[in-house]
């Protein structure tokens, strides 16, 4: 789907939201076209994508018809969009997608599948514990994760909450020649 398509879809659903013919949660992707067109030349049809409360465009781009997905919006799930037959999933609870991502790719590794799983992640998202613990499952897997930098998790400056960049986290380096604990020889006592 071309950019134009993907913006005049969101301008669709904005319109009616404003109109109020849509009485539930809406997220829109719009300024992200070409970020998600890029991200999707490296996704095959019988890839897994995965995400959160903002999949419009994913759905779009992998093959869900315009007309069920916004059938699917007028019902009110655009914050948790399903579609099992394009193998599209996606959780409205933060982090919640991350651990379904890892064990569709750990079933795909078991079975010798070569498709592969993609996960969107925002950036709040990707600071949580599940998050981390699911990152780091999935290196010998075939998952990408897709972080998406928006600064924010709902109106809070993501790098503030964590105090990123503040005078008073202070970090230095350093290299020990001994192991984490001990002396480097086993010792029997
Ligand atoms: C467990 C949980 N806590 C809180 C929320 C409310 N919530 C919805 S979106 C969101 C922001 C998450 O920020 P980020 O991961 O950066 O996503 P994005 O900015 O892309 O929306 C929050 C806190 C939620 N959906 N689930
Ligand atoms: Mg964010």
């Amino acid at each position: 789907m071309r950019r134009e398509d993907l913006i005049a879809f969101e301008d669709d659903i904005a319109d009616l939201f404003n109109a109020g013919k849509i009485p539930y949660p809406v997220h829109f992707s719009n300024g992200n076209e070409d970020a998600l067109i890029e991200a999707f030349k490296d996704i095959r049809p019988d890839d897994w994508v995965l995400g959160s409360w903002r999949f419009h465009y994913q759905c779009l781009l992998k093959g869900v018809p315009p007309e069920e997905l916004k059938a699917a919006i007028l019902k009110g799930r655009s914050i948790g969009l399903c579609f099992p037959k394009y193998r599209v999933m996606t959780s409205a609870v933060v982090g919640g997608s991350l651990p379904i991502a890892v064990g569709i790719a750990m079933g795909i590794k078991r079975s010798g599948g070569t498709e592969r799983v993609h996960c969107w992640v925002g950036d709040m998202t990707e600071r949580t514990g599940i998050a981390r613990e699911c990152m780091a499952y999935g290196h010998d897997l075939p998952i990408r994760w897709i972080v998406e930098e928006n600064g924010f998790s709902v109106c809070t400056p993501v790098c503030e909450v964590w105090g990123e960049g503040k005078p008073n986290i202070v970090r230095y380096a350093y290299k020990s020649r001994f192991p984490h604990a001990g002396a480097g020889k086993r010792v029997m006592f």
